[in-house]
């Protein structure tokens, strides 16, 4: 399995997901800030209209773009780690519930903060826009908070899944964001909890970002 990768943006989920799985792998950057990089032409070819990453190829050659089902194939070929409930359980879907949370609602609603400054050469209207995008984003963030205020370790409850993988990469574009995390308690004791994870020590280490 290959994971073409950019450090620290999405796609460190499905890196961490892999690492987590202790099946072999092999993670190969793309620096979308150096226009020299001969991987971007990964990019170009096999993700031509959207340009972006996680890009994923199976030992057969098939190949998945998109972070929730590359984390559900790389966790259901590692079924002994369990890192998601069985198939047909309720806990199931509750874990897929937080993997679509976390794509459809906090990604976008955190993420669409790195385009501000490109939505105009107007100050006022970057910081209005700026302004309407940290009220949703801040809203995602206390969804995330409030659940996690009954003292459970990880989004579903006691276990670690692909969701919590995917929301600590997504809640961590924060402190790049200047979006600070001091009214949300519980999501920071939970960042902590979840960096402190060996495989994601070491994704973090192997990404440059520690
Ligand atoms: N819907 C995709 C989103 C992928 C995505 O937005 N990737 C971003 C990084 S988080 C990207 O590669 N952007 C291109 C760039 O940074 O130039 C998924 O869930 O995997």
């Amino acid at each position: 399995m290959k994971l073409y990768y950019s450090s620290g943006s999405c796609s460190t989920s499905c890196h961490i997901t892999l690492e987590e799985s202790g099946l072999k792998y092999e993670a190969i950057e793309v620096d979308f800030d150096n226009a020299s990089d001969p991987n971007l032409s990964v990019v170009e070819k096999r993700n031509p209209i959207l340009g972006t990453l996680p890009i994923f190829v199976t030992d057969e050659g098939k190949q998945l773009d998109q972070n929730i089902a590359i984390q559900l194939y790389v966790a259901d070929k590692a079924p002994d780690k369990k890192l998601l409930p069985p198939h047909g359980t309720v806990e199931r879907a509750e874990a897929l519930n937080w993997m679509s949370f976390v794509a459809a609602d906090l990604h976008k609603g955190i993420g669409q903060l790195f385009g501000a400054p490109y939505i105009s050469k107007d100050a006022a209207v970057v910081g209005a826009v700026r302004t309407y995008m940290l009220e949703n984003a801040n809203k995602h963030i206390k969804y995330v908070d409030d659940k996690l205020a009954d003292g459970r370790e990880y989004l579903t409850g006691k276990s670690f899944t692909p969701a919590d993988a995917y929301a600590f990469v997504v809640l961590g574009w924060t402190k790049y964001l200047e979006i600070p995390l001091t009214p949300y308690k519980h999501v920071q004791t939970y960042l902590g909890r979840v960096a402190a994870r060996p495989a994601v020590a070491s994704v973090l280490k192997a990404e440059g970002l520690v």
